[in-house]
């Protein structure tokens, strides 16, 4: 029986080695992979996030939660990959400039990939520039930044501008999404796509090609 709460354990404690384990002993148990991510794996996050404001987790066991949870997310990423041939759409990916934040960018590429989206994703600490040219050579239709500082904010409206100032604002719609980043923001800056959630991110691709 997959232990969920090993997983979730494992990441908690930056155990890559058993978070890998877990998954790969879940998944071969025929576990869905969505089932892990919502389950274990984020729950964790949250709890180390929690942690980490309390001052009882410090960024040496960030980064090992971090690589934990990439080491399962990696196993999971292909699986939930769609079959089709034809994309629902194309999306370029990155976290903005100045910013090193990239599981939640990751799940949002993951569960974009698993609706069918083929993905381009451009790591992090991303310039505006890299987002455009990414665009042009890419003919992607959406963009999607993630921002998880405060202080990195104002690298959304930036990329944003960037892409008014290049003349391809009319060729894509873009998402936002990150802790800190709200409706509102996302309307201020002219975003066509706002999710607090990976999960919503899917349903804001959806909405800002349909507008
Ligand atoms: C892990 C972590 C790190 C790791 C990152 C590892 C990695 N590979 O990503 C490391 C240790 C490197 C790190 C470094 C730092 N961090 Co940090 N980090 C975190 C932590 C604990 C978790 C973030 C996370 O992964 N959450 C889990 C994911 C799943 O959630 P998420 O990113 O929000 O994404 C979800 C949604 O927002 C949404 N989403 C995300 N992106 C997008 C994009 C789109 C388009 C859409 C639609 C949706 C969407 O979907 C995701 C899934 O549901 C947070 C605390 C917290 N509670 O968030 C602090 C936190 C973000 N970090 C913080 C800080 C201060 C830092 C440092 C400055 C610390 C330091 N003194 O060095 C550095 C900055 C480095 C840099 N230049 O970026 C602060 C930010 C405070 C602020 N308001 O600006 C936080 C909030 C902690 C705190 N309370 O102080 N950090």
């Amino acid at each position: 029986m997959a232990d969920l709460k090993q997983l979730r354990d494992a990441v908690l404690n930056g155990d890559a080695k058993t978070a890998k384990a877990v998954t790969e002993a879940a998944l071969a148990e025929g576990v869905e992979p969505m089932t892990l991510v919502h389950d274990a794996m984020m729950p964790a996050m949250a709890e180390v996030g929690r942690r980490f404001e309390c001052e009882e987790y410090f960024v040496p066991e960030l980064l090992l939660s971090a690589r934990a949870m990439k080491a399962a997310l990696d196993l999971v990423r292909p699986l939930l990959a769609a079959k089709g041939s034809q994309p629902a759409g194309r999306v370029v990916i990155g976290t903005v400039k100045g910013d090193l934040h990239d599981i939640g960018k990751n799940l949002v590429a993951a569960i974009l990939e698993g609706a069918g989206y083929e993905i381009t994703d451009l790591g992090v600490n991303v310039p505006p520039e890299q987002f455009i040219v990414a665009v042009k050579e890419k003919g992607a239709n959406i963009v999607a930044l993630s921002a998880l500082l405060t202080t990195t904010l104002p690298a959304m409206k930036t990329t944003v501008d960037a892409f008014k100032q290049a003349g391809v604002r009319e060729r894509v719609k873009i998402l936002v999404g990150g802790a800190p980043v709200t409706q509102k923001y996302a309307d201020d800056i002219g975003a066509d796509g706002f999710s607090e959630s990976a999960a919503g991110a899917v349903a804001a691709a959806r909405k800002a090609v349909a507008a």
